[in-house]
């Protein structure tokens, strides 16, 4: 089984903390980039043109979320959502959320301005977008998660499930553009970042991503 795409797509980390945590055996592709989809890419394995994608056997898929559902049905003997079907519906909300609102308001701009624009294209960052996502749209989003965290530990109950990997994977695209969440404001949520970032699995992913971020910071 193999998963397409460069792990500094948040998405693409979404799905490789899943297979780490659940000790799945993979190969990887981190050479597929949104700058280098091809006709090929897009006709064998997204029509969108979009990271990431799997391959297992002659099965091809795309999309992180429907990755990480096939792989729910795939290796049963895993947990990989809550077993309690209304934990698993709260964690497939907290990763649309994360996948739409975090990644729109958020890292679409931020990470996408700071590293996307200035790095990887050579261009300008428009700090006046920046800004705006910072003070305004970051604040109200930060605001709902640290309600969250100040009832239960992660995101849903108890467990580290998916929904906190949603999360997180955005939260690291947002630190690599050099903006974290302020403990001052949300103490909770802060806390609770750090504590993802001890997590055996999530050190793994994160470390093996350290050299594509030297090559290109
Ligand atoms: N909903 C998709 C979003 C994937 C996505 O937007 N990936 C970005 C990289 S972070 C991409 O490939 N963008 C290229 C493009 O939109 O052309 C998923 O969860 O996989």
């Amino acid at each position: 089984m193999k998963l397409l795409g460069t792990p500094l797509s948040p998405f693409v980390r979404k799905v490789l903390f899943v297979l780490e945590e659940n000790e799945i055996t993979y190969e990887s592709d981190p050479s597929v980039s949104p700058m280098s989809i091809t006709e090929k890419y897009k006709e064998k394995y997204h029509p969108l043109g979009k990271i990431p994608a799997l391959e297992d056997g002659d099965f091809c898929l795309a999309d992180s979320s429907v990755i990480i559902s096939y792989l729910n049905d795939k290796f049963l003997d895993k947990n990989i959502y809550p077993k309690d079907i209304q934990q698993k519906a709260k964690a497939q909300w907290f990763e649309e959320y994360c996948d739409t609102k975090v990644m729109s308001e958020l890292t679409g701009v931020i990470f996408y301005q700071r590293v996307v624009v200035v790095k990887l294209l050579k261009q300008e960052c428009d700090e006046e977008l920046v800004n705006q996502a910072i003070e305004n749209s970051a604040p109200p989003i930060f605001d709902y998660l640290n309600s969250i965290l100040k009832k239960s530990k992660y995101l849903v109950g108890d467990e580290y499930s998916t929904a906190d990997m949603a999360l997180l994977c955005q939260i690291i695209a947002l630190s690599y553009a050099e903006f974290n969440v302020d403990s001052m404001q949300w103490p909770e949520l802060a806390a609770y970042i750090e504590d993802l970032k001890s997590i055996a699995s999530v050190q793994k992913v994160l470390a093996a991503e350290m050299q594509v971020l030297a090559e290109l910071m």
